[in-house]
């Protein structure tokens, strides 16, 4: 692994032929369907980039990267919040596995605020539960659960079993709420198979957080340009990152949905002026319901990357248009660059030219291409998990997109404005302006394909097999994935940073989050050390085998 392939990089003939490399392996059916999702990309005029098949089922056998509906509500886009008591209705697996592995982080805002992330609650359901029902159990851990800690929210999830016997998370949730009516209880029917992966999981915890817990409560946080970040799950710290240079700009932010965040917050998040938009894939569906009924707008930021995260904040500050605001932004932005640019410069000139592959969930194959473009790296492939074909294509796509059987079972919510608090932020004419003058994006996210070069190779669903090809044929310099695919990565001699977890380290979002960002790839892609690694199967014969049938 240690000479480089002839692959020419960015060129799309040499990515074309990898890509029949990848298909070649594979029976005919097979290989006709992942040929829909392996893509040269190719930028035509007006930003157009050719189709992806994204979103749709695993083929059964292929060892895949997704993860499942109850880890996206569960453990992505509820699991950050402290204070809701979140039950698993499930046997003990799912909770435990689902319990901070994803190293979301979170700080009460006092030394004794609530905080129940330490604890990871089941109700550890057994064969008698399976085969007599296990309401009668989970009523009992609601119980338990509020005598033991009062908590002003309570969120059930449903795992597999679940939905097999038929236990009705919803009415039990029901039922409790009137037993103890001073407690907001929901249940979430997130059982792990529904839908293809962790994003129908995403909708429904969308559809339940917007309907039972957003526009609870009518408060607010103090300050004139309060806004609310939808998509930042605090991983390894982000939030805090954030957090910190919102407050220099002078801005108020008043929820995050959901790191770092408290049930009130999202319980009153109706009562901003904007909502950004961070990971367009887990919570598009909460920006456009409550644009819907508050007439909140909303626009597409990043805070991954110097650049993006300075990008972002004039756009914030433009929204808002006080002369006052956009001047003390330009200077937080002058003040924090110069000690970002004399990392970049420092760890750009051992890193110029080096390449890159992301494959990750639904958002950050996107978003972190910028953080290796800042240090002078080129991504030649990269991919989504889970993401549909708006995050590929742009949303413009979205009226295309065939809904298939997998999405009709995940609820659309018809949403309308809400008789009494639906207030426009801002005039028609005002957002035309904004869009014009500052090119603001309302509602809109051009998604990854365009913002990539022509030639570059793009996979949906990205598996083991796929893996070795692109490791073997263009020998990156580093391949950035999650905790199943680091070791064997590693093995092949290409370090791999984990832009799930982030490792052990963090934040990598902000300013500071990019310098800590530059400096650990600085260290993994200029360090010998993998150069030496020889892999079990390099030492050993391996066993190989082929198809011979044809279908
Ligand atoms: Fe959004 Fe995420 Fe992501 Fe995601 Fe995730 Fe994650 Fe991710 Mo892992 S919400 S889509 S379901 S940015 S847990 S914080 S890193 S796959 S790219």
């Amino acid at each position: 692994m240690s000479t480089k392939s002839n692959v020419a990089r960015n060129d799309a003939g040499e990515a074309k032929e990898v890509r029949e490399l990848i298909l070649k392996k594979y029976p005919a059916k097979v290989a006709r369907k992942r040929a829909k999702q392996i893509i040269v990309n190719q930028i035509t005029g007006d930003d157009q980039v050719p189709e992806i098949m994204a979103n749709t089922r695993t083929i059964p056998g292929i060892l895949t990267m997704r993860g499942c509906a109850y880890a996206g509500c569960k453990g992505v886009v509820l699991g950050p919040t402290r204070d809701i008591l979140q039950i698993t209705h499930g046997p003990i697996g799912c909770g435990f596995y689902s319990w901070l592995t994803r190293r979301n982080q979170t700080r009460p805002r006092t030394a004794d605020g609530t905080n129940f992330m330490p604890y990871a609650m089941s109700t550890d359901m057994q064969e008698e539960e399976i085969i007599f029902g296990g309401e009668k159990k989970l009523k009992k851990a609601i119980e338990e659960a509020i005598s033991l800690f009062h908590p002003k929210a309570i969120g059930i999830f449903s795992t597999c079993p679940v939905g097999l016997i038929g236990d009705d998370v919803h009415s039990v949730a029901r039922e409790m709420e009137e037993k103890y009516p001073e407690v907001n209880i929901f249940g979430f029917s997130c059982e792990g198979y529904k839908g293809v992966s962790q994003s129908a999981g995403h909708h429904i915890a969308n559809n339940k957080v917007f309907s039972k817990v957003v526009g609870q409560i009518e408060q607010h946080k103090e300050g004139e340009y309060r806004f609310n970040i939808l998509g930042e799950y605090n991983i390894g710290g982000d939030a805090f990152e954030i957090e910190r240079i919102i407050e220099r700009c002078g801005m108020t932010l008043h929820s995050t949905f959901s790191g770092n965040s408290e049930y009130e917050e999202f319980a009153s998040a109706h009562t901003v002026d904007l909502n950004v938009v961070m990971c367009h894939r887990s919570i598009n569906y909460m920006a456009d319901m409550m644009e819907k009924r508050y007439g909140i707008p909303w626009f597409k930021i990043s805070f991954i990357g110097a650049e993006a995260t300075a990008k972002s904040l004039r756009k914030i500050a433009a929204y808002f248009g006080a002369p006052e605001l956009m001047e003390k932004v330009e200077k937080v932005i002058v003040e924090e660059m110069y000690h970002v640019e004399a990392v970049r410069q420092e760890v750009k000139a051992r890193c110029e030219g080096k390449t890159a592959m992301l494959f990750v969930g639904g958002s950050r194959a996107h978003h972190y291409q910028d953080l290796f473009t800042e240090i002078g790296m080129k991504t030649v492939s990269a991919g989504y998990e889970f993401a549909h074909r708006d995050d590929y294509e742009g949303r413009k796509v979205i009226p295309n997109i065939v809904v298939d059987a997998d999405t009709r079972n995940i609820e659309e919510l018809t949403v309308e404005a809400d008789p009494t608090r639906y207030r426009p932020r801002k005039t028609a004419e005002e957002l035309q302006q904004l869009e014009q003058r500052e090119h603001m994006g309302f509602n809109e996210y051009l998604g990854m394909m365009a913002e990539m070069k022509s030639g570059d190779l793009i996979i949906d669903d990205l598996n083991h097999h796929e893996a070795e090809v692109l490791m073997e044929k263009y020998k990156p310099d580093i391949f950035c994935a999650g905790i199943k695919e680091k070791y064997v990565i590693q093995k092949g001699g290409v370090p791999l940073k984990q832009l799930h977890s982030y490792d052990y380290s963090g934040p990598y979002a902000g300013f500071r989050g990019a310098i800590n960002f530059y400096r650990e790839i600085d260290r993994m892609v200029n360090s010998n050390v993998f150069r030496f690694v020889k892999a079990p199967w390099q030492k050993n014969p391996e066993l190989m085998g082929s198809y011979a049938c044809k279908s």
